[in-house]
Order: structure tokens, then C-alpha cells, then sequence
């Protein structure tokens, strides 16, 4: 018997109490996840304890999209063979047991993911520091498609203990609303914030980093004298309310809804990451004035702006700093990530309602402002009746970054055009990246094998070493990799039940379901593509499978429609028997980070399709890429460097670009104009106008049409001719297969630039200025 399976079988004895003959599949995968925190454990403690007199590094975001944990503790420990080894004569698989994690969904999409690759890349290259977030008890909705319709449900991550969190009851801070401001802040309400930490292994477990979740309580639980005056449900209305600040992740994503819960939440965790992060430093240094020496703290996004006011608070009132000393500490100390130039994404919050809840942090923006003001002769924080979050959090940044080098670059040239003349070395651009470990390592077995084949497993702790690959680009190479994303085709159908053919095109939109983002282009293009094969039945056409994956903000109306859509026209095309050889259309529910890790590697063709100008970066375009997929993308965010470094020739690019999108949005009226030009597109619209797709309501797209004729913001319809045009490249491209596979390793070898280990090193050495520790031995 393996020492792993003593240690398992022992933790199912004596820490739960079950025979293990008896013990289920859940009390099996607590044991293992016990087993592997415990090997992690030591790493993890003897990390902080060496870096306890270095800079410290923090995280603030409101979103960590962590996914499963089990598999990827298993694989950056070494301990995944042993483990898959350790459990063969148990009741349980080991790839059983992975698959009954749940998956925590604590974010919406790229910006919780980002958070999510970053902290494993810190613990990888030995950043010492933290993420700070909420423990939300119900994480993004679970999905489910009622006719077509998407319908949201609770997520119940927490339903089971995780087993991956330490509660630390006795880490206590309180946390403040309302109330008045004369002298001191007198706030009305109060709240207990507590945190859970959480280790999360880098690769070869050499260093770990911390996630720490917080969590609201009263300062007073039961309400005992209400209890026995019989009123019995309110007894326990302190409880509730403190609690339900940590209810809900909020679903929307880029669309600020200036809702006062939101802000609550945003205070709760700025307020107790930062009494945290003071209470951490005090214990090594007494000098305030050494804060920006020994701690950088990133906001990811405005969501955790409120860190400007609340640091001067702490350091000022709390500490007592001089006014003006305790604002160039906080500028000093804090940097500021963006992430979207969406209008409609930047958070502002009205005067009222900020007033209301922090009076005090109210006065000390006012204060900030001042001193903008005395510094540039500029105020802009404060404007019609609104806190502008952007503003805030720039001004009170040491660095302020973009994600992609477009990005950057419009960051620059429009909404911070000012502020950047005002602070003109302020911006910096950290191009986003991924972990190699999740992305392609874990998720990709099959390719992973491949290239350890071929050039050993350094480019797992160093991806650009994946250049390594190309003199070994050769046929029988590509006939392998062939085969791979074959059986990677053939192991993705087997899990969503569907009989998929496995030498079509893969070709996947999976992302959130936005307007910028453009799902509507690829449904026009899959109905013209239907409606080419009706004309011309005797063609060779390239069989395809076009999946969708993603989720609908459930208040975002035109989102959900073009949920709808997609399904309405995959009725109807699945069904027909005329092109049921060449085209499938398929929607898997409730994308999620595990869908993404059986969908990725199976896919020939990702779709990174948004109007030039909207996407910021983008982190799926990359991990398509990475594992061998063809990019079908404008030039915008992050594409744009993918293919500066694949080759233009290895990837199919399309559309309008930035400038060009500047111009015609000038002309609204020519949108009418374009869809005339284009007999293609006319023809898909007449089908959608008429109700083609859903007889039983032939109006139901009557209005998406109407909006494309008359104000097609998007540009739907004037990259729609290009994006056929080159997706019928791709069917041509395809069908030699040597040559496409040939693209696909070179698209995985030139990949190694956007590994998040190459995004850390860049934030460690432009913006945090820390150096990375060498791994616990
Ligand atoms: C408060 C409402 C709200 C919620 C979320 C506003 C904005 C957001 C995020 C900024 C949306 C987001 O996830 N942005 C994405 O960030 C990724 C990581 O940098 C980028 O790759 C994506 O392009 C960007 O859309």
C-alpha cells in the first residue's frame, strides 16, 4: 500500500470518522484534497515566513475565477501519477474524483480569470504576497436553456466544505457605513469582517501563494432580547443583513449598475484588505512613510477604487498621518489595472449615494481632489453629481496599465487623455497572459505529452522555451498533432452526449455573450454559410461544427436574444437532412472554466471576432492559440500581438480596424447602405425578418433586424462580408491538413510570450518593484 493511500485511508479513518469501504465519492475527494493542502502546507509557511521582511505584493480584486483546485494541486505538487496510482484499488477514480469538485465561479469572466492565472503565476515565480477577494456564497449563476432561453439559477459552490479553506475566526475587522462626519466618523451600521485563506501551489510546489476571502457577520449575533419578546424572525435580522452583503457575486459584466449593495460590497473588501494589510506591515515596520517600500498593492479595475479614500482614512485618521503625507503614501503604494473602455463599464457612483454610505470617505475624496488640483490645475474626480471611479483610482495610482498594447493605447489617447497629459509616465502596458499549467498542461494531456516528446518539460516553468519546438515541425509531427486534436475532438462529444464529427472544423465562440464581442456576426455568417450549401448542394463543402459557449448578464436584454438566436438556428439546421453532413450547430450550458478546459482542446478554429477598438485584451484568444487552434480575428486587444507573433500567414484576420471603426461610427445612417451592398447579409436578414426560425413567433427578431438597418453600432454588417470571405479561406485551408497543422504548431510554439509567468515578471519588475525569492527547498 502507497504512503498517498495511508494518508488517504487515514484521513477517512480518524479525521471523518467513515470506513473508507463505506465512505462516498465526496468524503473520498474531502480526503484527497486534505491530503495534498497538507503537503502544501509546509511550503506555504515556510514562504511567508521568508519573505516576511520583503515587499509584499496584494491583489484587491472583487472576482477570482479559481475553477476546480484538486487537479491542478495534484499536478504543480507531482503528485498526479502517484495520486492516479495511489487510488487504483479504491472505490473512486482519481479522474472521478477531480470531476466531482465543484467549480468555484467567484467572478464573471476574463477580469476574475486574470486574477485567478495571476495568483498561480505569483506562487510559480516566487512573488511574495496575496489576493484579497469576497467569499461570495453564491458565485456567476448557473445556466440552464429553456426553449432556447437562458434561465438563471443559484450557484451552490459553498454546498459542500471545500476543503481547500482556513477559516480564521479570530482575524477580526470592523467595518463601517453611514452615519455622520463632525470631528470623528460616527458611522450608523457596523460589521464583523472575517477572512478564509486559501493556498494556492505554484509549479513544482517550490512557493504558494494566499487567497484571502472575506466574509461579513454583526458585531452582535442573535438579537436575544428581541428572541424574547417573541419576535422571533427579527431576532436574527442582524445576522441576515451582514450576511447578505456576501450573498451574491454580482452577473454583470461591463455594466456598471450603481447599485448600493455593489458599492457595500466594494468598502467591505477594500476596508478589510486594507485594516489587514496595515495590521501586516505594523508587525515589521513602525514608519508609515516605508509603506510604499515594503507593499504594492494592484486594484483590479475601479471595483476596489474606494482604496484611495479608505488608505488615507487609515493612515490619517485611524493612524494618525498628516492629511497631505497620508494621500502621497497612499499614491505611492497603489496601481490601478484597466480593463475596459466600454462607457457603460465605468463605474460612477452619484454624490447621494456615496454621501450617504461614506460620509467620511466623501470628504476625503473632496480632499484628493484638492490636491489634484493644486498638482495640475485639473479636478475631474467629482463631476455631474458623480464619483468617477476611473479617476479616483488614477489619481491615486503610482502605475496605471492597460492589457494589451492597443489597449494601452486607447487608454491613453481617450478616456484618460487628460490625466495622461497631467501624469504623462504614469501608463504602462502589461499585456495580459495565462497560466501554462491550467491551459495547457492539466488541460491538455494529449498535446502536452506531444511536446515533452519532442523538446522535454522545461516550457512548463518556461513557456517561450516552446520555440524549442519548431525544427521539429515536420509531417510526422503534424500527423501526430492531427491525431491529438483528434481524440481531443472525439473526448469532447463523449462529454457533452453529442455525436459530432470529429473531422469537421471545431470552430468555438466561447466568452461572455456581449454586443462588442459580436456572437451576432458568427450566427449571420453560420445561416449564410446554410444557406450557400442550399445553393449549391453538390459543392465540397468543409464540414463544420460551430459551438457556442457563454453567458447572458441577466438583465443584458440583447444578449439574451442572441442566446435565443443561436438556438433557434440550430433547430432549424441541425435538422435538415440536405446539410446535416457539412453542419452542426451546437450550445453547450453554463460555460464555466471546466467547460473551457475540455472545450479549448478540441478546437481548430477560435473566433475573436469583437469590432477593433473593444475588446482590451482578450485571455481566451490566447489559450486557443496555445493549443493549436487557427485565430478567425480582427486586430484588436491582445489579437493583435498574437498574431505580430504567430505570423500573419497563421492567422485569418478580417474587419475594420480601430480608425476605420472611429470613422464610419461617425456616419450612423450608411448602416443601410452596407446591408444593401451585401447580397449575402440581405439574405440572411430577410430570412430572420420573415421568422424563418421561429414560426411560431415570426417578430421575434424583428427588432434585432430593425436595429442592424438603422443603428448597427457593432459594425455587424460592415465586417460581415470580410468574415465570410475568410471563413470560406478557412474551409480551403483546412482540407490540407498537413499544411493547417503546420500553422497550429507554430501558432503553439510562438504562443510562449502570453504566459501570465511572463505578465507577473512585468508587474514585478515596471510597477511593484520586487524581486522574485528562489523555491522553498
Ligand atoms: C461593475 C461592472 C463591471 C464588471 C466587470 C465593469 C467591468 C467589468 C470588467 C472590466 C469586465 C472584464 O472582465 N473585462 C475583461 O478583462 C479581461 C482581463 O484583462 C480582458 O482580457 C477582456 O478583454 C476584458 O473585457
Amino acid at each position: 500500500m502507497s504512503e498517498l493511500y495511508q494518508s488517504i485511508y487515514s484521513q477517512l479513518h480518524h479525521s471523518q470518522a467513515r470506513a473508507p469501504e463505506e465512505a462516498d465519492l465526496a468524503s473520498w475527494r474531502a480526503a484527497v484534497v486534505d491530503v495534498l493542502r497538507q503537503r502544501i502546507v509546509p511550503t506555504w509557511l515556510s514562504a511567508q515566513r521568508r519573505s516576511a521582511h520583503s515587499k509584499q505584493v496584494y491583489y484587491l480584486s472583487m472576482e477570482f475565477l479559481l475553477g476546480r483546485l484538486l487537479e491542478d494541486a495534484a499536478n504543480n505538487l507531482g503528485l498526479r501519477d502517484a495520486l492516479e496510482h495511489a487510488l487504483q484499488d479504491a472505490p473512486f477514480s482519481f479522474e472521478q474524483i477531480i470531476a466531482d469538485e465543484p467549480d468555484p465561479a467567484l467572478g464573471n469572466g476574463g477580469l476574475g480569470r486574470l486574477a485567478a492565472c495571476f495568483l498561480e503565476s505569483m506562487a510559480s515565480v516566487g512573488c511574495a504576497g496575496a489576493g484579497y477577494g469576497l467569499r461570495f456564497e453564491h458565485g456567476l449563476f448557473r445556466q440552464q436553456f429553456c426553449e432556447g432561453a437562458q434561465q438563471e439559477y443559484a450557484d451552490q459552490w459553498l454546498s459542500e466544505h471545500s476543503g481547500w479553506e482556513f477559516p480564521r475566526p479570530e482575524r477580526r475587522f470592523h467595518i463601517g457605513f453611514g452615519g455622520s462626519v463632525s470631528g470623528e466618523w460616527q458611522p450608523e451600521h457596523q460589521l464583523i469582517a472575517t477572512p478564509t485563506v486559501m493556498p494556492i501551489a505554484g509549479w513544482s510546489g517550490g512557493w504558494a501563494s494566499t487567497l484571502r476571502l472575506w466574509q461579513a457577520q454583526p458585531v452582535e449575533g442573535f438579537d436575544f432580547a428581541r428572541f424574547n419578546h417573541g419576535d422571533f424572525a427579527g431576532a436574527s435580522d442582524s445576522e441576515r443583513e451582514a450576511r447578505d452583503l456576501c450573498r451574491v457575486l454580482y452577473p454583470n459584466d461591463s455594466n456598471a449598475a450603481g447599485k448600493s449593495l455593489r458599492l457595500k460590497q466594494e468598502y467591505l473588501l477594500v476596508s478589510a484588505s486594507l485594516q489587514e494589510i496595515l495590521w501586516r506591515f505594523s508587525r515589521v515596520c513602525q514608519d508609515w512613510l516605508e509603506l510604499p517600500q515594503r507593499v504594492a498593492i494592484q486594484l483590479n479595475d475601479t471595483h476596489p477604487a474606494l482604496a484611495g479614500p479608505e488608505l488615507v482614512r487609515l493612515l490619517h485618521d485611524v493612524h494618525g498621518v498628516a492629511l497631505q503625507s497620508a494621500i502621497e503614501i497612499s499614491q505611492q503604494t497603489l496601481h490601478y489595472t484597466n480593463h475596459t473602455l466600454l462607457p457603460e463599464a465605468l463605474e460612477c457612483w452619484s454624490t447621494w449615494l456615496f454621501g450617504n454610505l461614506l460620509p467620511r470617505h466623501m470628504q476625503l475624496v473632496e480632499a484628493i481632489e484638492d490636491w489634484q488640483s493644486r498638482q495640475t490645475g485639473r479636478r475631474s474626480i467629482i463631476r455631474d453629481h458623480q464619483v468617477h471611479m476611473g479617476d479616483l483610482a488614477f489619481v491615486m495610482a503610482r502605475r496605471v496599465n492597460g492589457v494589451s498594447a492597443l489597449h494601452t493605447d486607447l487608454v491613453t489617447s481617450t478616456v484618460f487623455a487628460d490625466l495622461h497629459a497631467d501624469f504623462p509616465d504614469r501608463i504602462v502596458n502589461q499585456t495580459n497572459g495565462i497560466t501554462p499549467r491550467r491551459w495547457l498542461h492539466s488541460a491538455n494531456p494529449r498535446l502536452s505529452g506531444l511536446i515533452s516528446e519532442r523538446i522535454g518539460d522545461t516550457w512548463v516553468a518556461d513557456l517561450e522555451t516552446l520555440e524549442q519546438l519548431e525544427p521539429h515541425i515536420d509531417t510526422g509531427f503534424c500527423e501526430q498533432l492531427s491525431r491529438v486534436k483528434r481524440d481531443n475532438k472525439i473526448a469532447l462529444a463523449q462529454s457533452l452526449g453529442l455525436a459530432l464529427n470529429p473531422d469537421a472544423i471545431f470552430d468555438t465562440q466561447a466568452k461572455r455573450f456581449h454586443e462588442y464581442k459580436r456572437q451576432l456576426l458568427n450566427v449571420l455568417e453560420t445561416i449564410a454559410l446554410w444557406q450557400a450549401m442550399h445553393e449549391s448542394p453538390n459543392a465540397a463543402w468543409t464540414p463544420r461544427v460551430k459551438i457556442f459557449a457563454g453567458k447572458a448578464a441577466p438583465g443584458y436584454a440583447a444578449a439574451k436574444q442572441v442566446i435565443q438566436l443561436v438556438h433557434d438556428v440550430a433547430r432549424v439546421i441541425n435538422n435538415d437532412p440536405v446539410t446535416q453532413q457539412w453542419l452542426q450547430v451546437v450550445f453547450p450550458e453554463n460555460y464555466n472554466v471546466s467547460l473551457a478546459e475540455r472545450l479549448i482542446p478540441a478546437t481548430d478554429v477560435s473566433e475573436q471576432i469583437s469590432t477593433a477598438g473593444t475588446e482590451a485584451s482578450g485571455t481566451g484568444n490566447m489559450k486557443f492559440a496555445l493549443n493549436g487552434a487557427l485565430t478567425v480575428g480582427t486586430l484588436d486587444g491582445a489579437n493583435v500581438e498574437i498574431r505580430e507573433r504567430v505570423g500573419a500567414e497563421n492567422f485569418f484576420l478580417f474587419g475594420l480596424q480601430t480608425d476605420a471603426v472611429a470613422q464610419r461610427r461617425a456616419q450612423p445612417q450608411r448602416s443601410r447602405a452596407i446591408i444593401e451592398s451585401s447580397e449575402r447579409l440581405s439574405g440572411v436578414l430577410q430570412l430572420l425578418a420573415e421568422g424563418y426560425f421561429c414560426r411560431l413567433e415570426p417578430g421575434r427578431y424583428h427588432d434585432l433586424v430593425h436595429h442592424l438597418w438603422h443603428h448597427d453600432y457593432y459594425l455587424v454588417g460592415d465586417d460581415f462580408d470580410s468574415y465570410y470571405d475568410c471563413q470560406r479561406l478557412i474551409d480551403t485551408a483546412y482540407n490540407e491538413q498537413t499544411s493547417w497543422q503546420k500553422m497550429a504548431a507554430l501558432n503553439i510554439s510562438r504562443c510562449g510570450y502570453f504566459s501570465s509567468d511572463r505578465t507577473i515578471r512585468g508587474y514585478m519588475q515596471d510597477i511593484w518593484q520586487v524581486e522574485a525569492h528562489a523555491a522553498v527547498e
